[in-house]
């Protein structure tokens, strides 16, 4: 594989890497989401057609930029800060009922009212996030 930093501990995929493009969406066992929508940047994939094998999503310097912005995962749109349109999202995804493991903000493992709680709190500055 060709990563940004090889052998430093950054595993950001460099434009030339095999692994971009060459993921697939299938099911790990037991995995609670099958296709992760977001990279470990907060980062939305699949970028191009086909996802990139790894943590991260192969991203223009642009984009990349964007991605160091200082997020948490309470942060669901990774825009670098967690707000009100953060708990729009996690709404959203509470009444479409999501399986997706990001909005499990109390990391309780269910995705319920409870999370919506926990968000506010974090908004309004009462607790970091969980
Ligand atoms: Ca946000
Ligand atoms: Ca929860």
């Amino acid at each position: 594989m060709s990563f940004t930093l090889q052998g430093g501990g950054d595993y950001h995929l460099t434009a030339s890497s095999p692994a971009r493009n060459s993921g697939t969406n299938l099911c790990a066992p037991n995995s609670q989401s099958c296709v992760p929508t977001i990279d470990f940047d907060g980062i939305s994939r699949p970028k191009d057609s086909f996802y990139d094998i790894g943590a991260y999503e192969y991203t223009s310097s642009t984009l990349a930029l964007a991605a160091t912005l200082p997020s948490t995962p309470c942060d669901l749109n990774a825009d670098g800060s967690t707000d009100v349109v953060d708990a729009q999202l996690l709404e959203n995804a509470i009444l479409s009922k999501s399986d997706a493991t990001i909005y499990d903000i109390n990391r309780d493992g269910q995705l319920n009212l409870l999370d919506v709680q926990a968000l506010q709190n974090v908004i309004l500055g009462k607790i970091p996030c969980p």
